[in-house]
Formats: C-alpha cells, structure tokens, sequence
C-alpha cells in the first residue's frame, strides 16, 4: 500500500483493481506525485496474477483526462456553470421536495448506469436513495442487458441474484452462446485473463463451441463455431433441450431430489425438433443433436449465454434454457460445471429452506404497462414515462452513472423528453449527452483517488475470492468521494440543506445501526442477542465506506462474526493482505441456493410456460432472400459509451463501422469504407461499411456507444470521431416481455448506399 509519500515526486507504486470491466484485475499502478504515469497487472494478485488489457492499460490515461469535470455545474439562467459543493446540493434540497409534495413520490425516476457495479458507492448507496424517495420509477442498464438472467433465476432458483457461473477452470466442454469474453474479457463470469483461460481449457483436452452470428475472436479460438441466425438461440437451445429427452439422455445427478417440473419441461420441447429449428436458426439438425449429445457425454461442461442471448427477442427463455441444460446434464452445481460462488459480503448461508420465490410484474409501467422486473421497470420505455401527461408523470431524474441518450433505444426521443423535465441530477465525471440535461452535475473522483471493493463482481467469480484497495493517490482539493457524493445527495433528496460530514457520517451509521439491529435479534447470526452499539463501536475503518465493508466482512460467510470465528475475514484482516486473499474454488450450494416457495429447482416455471407459445411462433420465421438483421459488437479498447474520450484507446479496429458479409456488399453495391445508409424502426444512419468474412450473410453489425455529436457536451477526444448512435435505429417497442429488456440484437434493418459523407 503506499504510505503518505504523496507530496514527493519520486515514483512510487500503488496497487488499484481495475474498475473498467467485470474481470476485476489487480493493477500496479505508478505513481509521480499525485499522477498515474503508468499501470501494469499486480503479478502477486491472488486472482489475476499479473493480466492486463490494453484498457487497464490506459488508466493513466483516463485518470487524467482533462475533460473530465472537476466541480460541480449548477444550470442557472439556463447554461451550467461551475459551483461550489453547497450550492449542488442546496439546489437539489430546494427542488426536489417541492416536486415530490405537489406531484407525488413516482414524479421523480432514477436511472442507475453501468459503473455502479464498479464503484464502492454505487453498490452501497443507491438502495438508500432509493428507500428515501420510495419511487418505483427506477431505470437500470440491466434492461439492456442481464435482466433476462435475473428473471430466469429468480424463477428457477428463487433468487434474482442467484447467478451460476461457468467453472471455466474446471470444465471439459464450454458451449458459450452471444459471447466474446476476448473482447469483453467477460461478463457475468468474473475471470481475470478469460482468453488464457479458455486457452488453458483447450490445451487439457477441453471443447470450446462458440455460437455467434460473427467470427469473432472468440470464436477462433474454438473447436466450432456455430454461425446462428441472430436472435434463434432460444430455439437451438430448446432443440438441445429436446435431444436430451429424445435420447435419454438427462442425468440430473446429485439434483435429481431437488427438481420439480421434469416431465413437464419435456413435454414443453416436444415441439422443438432439432429439424424444427433448423431452418429457423440455420444450424443443420445432426450439428444440433452432436452438441447435445456431446454435452451429455462430457465429464463436466457449462452453457454459458451473455448479451448476444440476453438482449434478443426471447433473452428470458434463451437464458432459463442455459440452466436448464446445466441441470439436465448434472453440471449445475458440480464442479467443472455452472456453480453458484459465495463471495465474503454475501448473507452467510442459512439452513436450506423454501423461501419467499420470486414475482414479476408486481407493478406495471404507467403508460405501456410493462410488468417490473426485479423492481425496476425497462429504461426502454423511460421517454415515454417522461414524455405522457397524467399522473405520476416523471418530472425529475436522478441519473447515476448513466447515460441512456446513447446506451438505450430511440436517443433523440429521450434527448428530447430529458430537455422537458423540472430538474435533472447527474452524477457523472463527464458531461456527456446525458449529464448536459442536467440541473445539476455531481462529478465523482477519477478512479485512482477512489477506494475499491467489488460488491457486485466477487459474486460472479469463477474463484471464491477477496480483494480491497484503498485509494492509490489522495482526494484532490475541491473534489468528494463519491461515497461521499451520494450520501450527500440522498440528504438533499430528503430535503435537508447545509449537510456536512458529520450528516455524511450520519447516513453510514444509520446503515450500519439497521444491519446490526436485524442482526442481533436473528438467532442464526452470531451476533445475536448482543448489543448493536457495542458492535458498531469494534468495527475499523478510515471511512463510512470501510466501516460498512468491515461490517459485510464479519458478517459474512467467511466472516470473523465479531469473535464467533478468530480466523474469520475482517477488514483489518483484508488489509493485511493488499494483493487478496483466495477462498477457494467455487463449490456446490445447492439446496442452500434456493430460496423457492417450493424449496426445490422450480423446472418449469409459469412465466417461462406462458411465453413459449411465442417461441413456438418463431419456429416459423424465415428471412426474406434479401433481408438483413443487426447486431452490436464490442471492441477491446472501448467501454460503452464512455471510453471514447481516451485517445490511446482510439484507432484501429476501435472504429464505428457497419460491418457487412462480402456477398450482401456485393448485392448492395456497396465497397469497403464507402458510406452505407441504415434504416429501421427508429431512424436512418450513415455510417462507412467494413467488409468482412467475419459475419454471416445476411447480418450487420454496429457498435453501440457512439454518436458523440451533439452539441453542449465536454469530451474533446469523442466528438473529434464521433460515430453513429446504433440505438437511434430502435424505436424503443421491441422488448423480452418477461423482462422489459430491449431487443438490441436481431433487428431487420435496410441498407443502401449513401450519397452522404459518414463519420
Ligand atoms: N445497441 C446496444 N446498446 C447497448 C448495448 C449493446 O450491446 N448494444 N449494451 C448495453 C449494456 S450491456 C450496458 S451495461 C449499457 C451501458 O449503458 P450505461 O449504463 O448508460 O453506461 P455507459 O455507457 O457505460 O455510461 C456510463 C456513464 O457513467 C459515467 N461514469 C464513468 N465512470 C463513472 C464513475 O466512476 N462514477 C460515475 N458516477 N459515473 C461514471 C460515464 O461518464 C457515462 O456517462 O449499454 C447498453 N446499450
Ligand atoms: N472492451 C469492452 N469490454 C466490455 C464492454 C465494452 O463495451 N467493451 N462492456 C461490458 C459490458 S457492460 C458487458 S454487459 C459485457 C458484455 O460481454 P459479452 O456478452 O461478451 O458482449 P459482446 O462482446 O457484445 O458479445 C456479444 C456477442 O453476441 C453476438 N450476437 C449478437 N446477436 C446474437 C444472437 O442472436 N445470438 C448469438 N448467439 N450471438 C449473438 C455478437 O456478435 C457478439 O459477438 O462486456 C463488458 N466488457
Ligand atoms: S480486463 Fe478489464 S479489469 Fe482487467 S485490465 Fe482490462 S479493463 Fe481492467
Ligand atoms: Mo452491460
């Protein structure tokens, strides 16, 4: 850890994880003064053991990136202007209350972005905020992503949260459907170096199948690719379902005692042929029955589906097929297999029980009533809460690491429902085409001043694991924590004016108070029956936010339970052991996992059952002779919408390109760099075209993140290349209906070429 050398210009190294995607890597950054100048992978980290992308790479780079706003912005007479803390958040405190007192508590929505699972404050805030403002008008990324893998847990296993993950290390056979962890490096699979992993799985004999409308890098890697027609894998995955029965070739295993809905999940796939989908999903039917039955065959394997199976028309049932596989092939749970990690922050494992199960669409959106999932409703359908009269009309927006006008559908509508709300907050280091609506722009520290705890991450990791690193460079004078940011802001929402850091300390012990008084009086912790204020007084911790860790940590499932276990995990304990400690390989958990009404692996579930119908539908489509789909793609040195600021991430194949199979460019008249003109649903884009084997016929590929042109916004580097908004080509109306996600993937487009210049 470094000590207090901060003032010295003399090089000096700082350990940081990587908050810049879900691999979590350990970095050893170099320090010069208060400056990264450089950052490699931490060789002794007990996880990554030394990996590094180009990404984490550039941390430096992004750290000091001088677009990035370094005081709050206050909109007054119509333009932002630079502010003081106080008066941020006094404006917030003098404009939200109002509004909530006249129109209610659903006037104010919240929007909850990306980088929340990678930020202390944004796994341990927001629920506060969210209890203070008792809105339902919550908006996630997750509706543009995993929502449909929450909803298929919460379903099959009782808890939203209940994620398994593949056992990369482990398995002999990994079939891994819209996924390209060697661009993505990962995603809800928490693996530092998922390309050596997967690398390491073939060279001891492991098969890798890869199912992806694109070559991808990820796909050359493996022992077959399957090019799918975009948005089938639900029905290929049903037809594996199918071949399973058919041969006999279930074998539940240890799970056989906890399944309820077998038979009845058979007979849901009867239909669901392999030469039924064959056509549909353009994967002949022997290629079908050889995955299956080699997946039967293996020792160990794991289906995996990610953003290519989750953010399609059937992401719910695509992804409650995957764990159906890994339960009727026995590797749910085993390991090799898809186990469910236990991270140290998790609630310590209780005495299996049926629980409370799972409910969808408890509420209903206001205008197009869709369902919620999980609590929140799909950031799809947010213009339109913002835009329609009436009641519980959305007025005000608490944006938190978001940014929607580029990330979800149909930009320009939101664009413009955002310029007509009452008030909008930001919390945000850019003023980007989201934050520029804002009343208010709250910026959080560049991430090397900012402590690190994956909250959200060691719950989806293929090692059981514990890592902490405290800030690498001190706060710089005039900037908050971001902890510190939003405990502030969960005051001004309430109200409260003039807060300082004793009201800050305030929100935290409160926290830790509720924690503890729940915990005391629960005969299952070890600290029942103790006294709450004798606890909180043995916790450590320089911050609100350690003293909570602590907490999590003693009170976890490797937790030292404040004396129960003298070994046990405590945040000193964590500190001590600045590159992590392992806690071993992820191990079964079932029953323990599940938290169903019926206390078993509800198969079959009536939300999955209702929806098929849909599906057997699709069994029927099939393109036209010239229609085209669309799909996204990431690229290594990119982040969402937000990395495009970083100009040694820039260049190469980090282009916004429409990637297109040479015999549609052919047919198009259409050669490589030219300007094609896309239009769907929601509008029309230019954009030049790549040509490249690499994609099947008959499906193009954008990438999202991008359209950096629009005027009042502060990222230099962006909006000198600024790209196209594939979102723009979405009207907002196509969605997974059991989760509200939005259908991303999969999209009929027409291209012509284009007699306008493109970016
Ligand atoms: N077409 C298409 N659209 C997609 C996708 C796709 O595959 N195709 N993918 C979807 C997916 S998976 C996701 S997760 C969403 C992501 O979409 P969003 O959730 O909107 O996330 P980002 O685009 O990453 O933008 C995050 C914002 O957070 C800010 N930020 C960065 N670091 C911090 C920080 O430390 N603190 C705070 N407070 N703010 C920070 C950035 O400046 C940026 O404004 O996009 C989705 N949109
Ligand atoms: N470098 C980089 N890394 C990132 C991000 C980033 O923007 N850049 N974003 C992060 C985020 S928020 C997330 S959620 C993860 C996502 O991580 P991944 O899930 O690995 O996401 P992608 O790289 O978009 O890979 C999705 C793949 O699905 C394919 N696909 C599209 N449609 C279909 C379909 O219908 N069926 C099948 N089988 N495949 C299809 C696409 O061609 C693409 O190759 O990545 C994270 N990591
Ligand atoms: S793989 Fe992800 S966590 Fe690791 S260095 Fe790259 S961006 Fe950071
Ligand atoms: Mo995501």
């Amino acid at each position: 850890m470094p000590h207090d050398s901060s003032s010295s210009r003399e090089p000096r190294t700082a350990l940081r994880i990587c908050p810049l995607c879900e691999a979590t890597c350990g970095l050893t950054l170099t320090v010069e003064g208060t400056r990264v100048t450089g950052a490699r992978g931490d060789r002794d980290d007990v996880f990554s053991r030394g990996f590094i992308c180009p990404k984490g790479a550039s941390f430096g780079g992004l750290d000091a990136d001088p677009d990035r706003l370094r005081t709050p912005l206050v909109r007054k007479d119509g333009v932002l202007q630079e502010a003081s803390w106080s008066e941020a958040f006094d404006a917030i405190a003098a404009a939200l209350p109002p509004l909530t007192e006249q129109h209610g508590q659903q006037s104010v929505g919240v929007v909850l972005g990306n980088p929340n699972v990678h930020t202390m404050a944004g796994a341990l805030y927001p629920p506060t905020l969210l209890a203070t403002l008792r809105t339902r008008a919550l908006f996630t990324a997750s509706t543009l992503d995993q929502m449909p893998k929450h909803v298929s847990s919460g379903l099959l296993f009782g808890d939203p949260n209940a994620i398994p993950v593949p056992d990369i290390d482990r398995a002999d056979h990994l079939l891994l459907l819209g996924a390209n962890p060697l661009e993505s490096n990962g995603s809800l699979c928490t693996a530092p170096d998922f390309p050596g992993r997967l690398k390491a799985l073939r060279r001891r004999g492991g098969t890798l199948t890869v199912v992806d409308p694109r070559r991808t890098r990820t796909a050359r890697l493996a022992d077959r690719h399957v090019a799918i027609r975009p948005g089938a894998d639900a029905l290929l995955l049903a037809a594996l379902t199918h071949v399973l029965f058919e041969e006999k070739l279930t074998d539940p295993g240890a799970l056989a005692g906890h399944l309820e809905g077998l038979d009845e999940v058979a007979a849901a796939v009867r239909e669901f042929t392999p030469e039924a989908v064959a056509e549909a999903c353009d994967v002949d039917a022997p290629t079908i029955r050889t995955i299956a039955r080699e997946l039967a065959a293996a020792p160990a394997a794991a289906v995996y589906g990610r953003i290519g199976s989750c953010t399609v028309a059937h992401g719910t049932l695509a992804s409650w097929l995957v764990d159906v596989l890994n339960i009727l092939t026995g590797n749910l749970d085993r390991p090799g297999g898809a186990l469910f990690p236990l991270s140290a922050t998790a609630r310590a494992p209780r005495p299996a029980a049926p629980g409370k199960g799972f409910a969808l669409g408890r509420w209903t959106s206001r205008v197009s009533g869709h369902p919620e999932a999980k609590g929140e409703l799909p950031v799809a359908a947010l213009a339109e809460e913002i835009e329609t009269p009436g009641d519980d009309r959305i007025r005000a927006l608490i944006v938190l690491a978001a940014n929607p006008v580029l990330s979800a559908p149909d930009g320009d509508r939101l664009d413009r429902a955002l310029t007509g709300l009452d008030f909008m907050v930001s919390v945000d280091p850019y003023l980007n085409e989201t934050s520029r609506h804002a009343h208010v722009v709250l910026p959080p520290p560049p991430p090397s001043q900012s402590a690190h705890f994956d909250f959200a991450f060691n719950a989806l990791a293929v090692r059981n694991q514990v890592r902490y690193t405290r800030p690498a460079v001190p706060l710089d004078d005039g900037l908050l924590d971001e902890s510190e940011i939003l405990a502030r802001l969960v005051l001004a929402a309430s109200g409260m004016r003039g807060a300082d850091r004793s009201a800050v300390a305030a929100v935290d012990a409160m926290i830790i108070d509720r924690v503890l008084a729940k915990a005391v009086v629960d005969p299952l912790s070890p600290v029942h029956g103790r006294t709450p204020a004798e606890l909180a007084a043995a916790l450590t911790g320089r911050t609100g936010p350690e003293r909570r860790l602590d907490l999590m940590l003693r009170l976890g499932p490797y937790g030292e339970g404040f004396g129960a276990d003298p070994d046990g995990l405590t945040l000193d304990r964590l500190l001590a052991h600045p590159h992590g400690i392992d806690l071993g390989p992820l191990r079964p958990r079932i029953p323990q996992v599940l938290t169903t009404r019926s206390g078993r692996i509800e198969l079959l579930p009536a939300a999955i059952a209702a929806d098929l119908p849909r599906l057997r539908t699709a069994l029927a489509d099939r393109p036209g002779d010239d229609s085209l789909v669309l799909v996204g793609r990431r690229h290594l040195r990119s982040n969402n919408s937000w990395m495009h600021n970083v100009a040694s991430l820039g260049g190469g194949s980090n282009v916004c390109t429409l990637q297109m199979h040479p015999d549609d460019a052919a047919r198009l008249g259409l050669s490589d760099g030219t300007p094609a003109t896309i239009t769907a649903a929601g509008g029309a884009l230019t954009a030049p075209v790549e040509i490249t084997e690499g994609i099947r016929a008959g499906v193009v590929s954008l990438p999202h993140g991008w359209g950096h042109d629009r005027p009042g916004t502060r990222t230099s580097v962006a909006s000198a290349v600024p790209g196209v908004n594939v979102n723009q080509l979405l009207d907002g109306t196509l969605l997974d209906p059991l989760s509200g996600t939005a259908v991303l993937n999969g999209i009929p487009v027409a291209v012509a070429p284009s007699a306008a210049p493109s970016h």
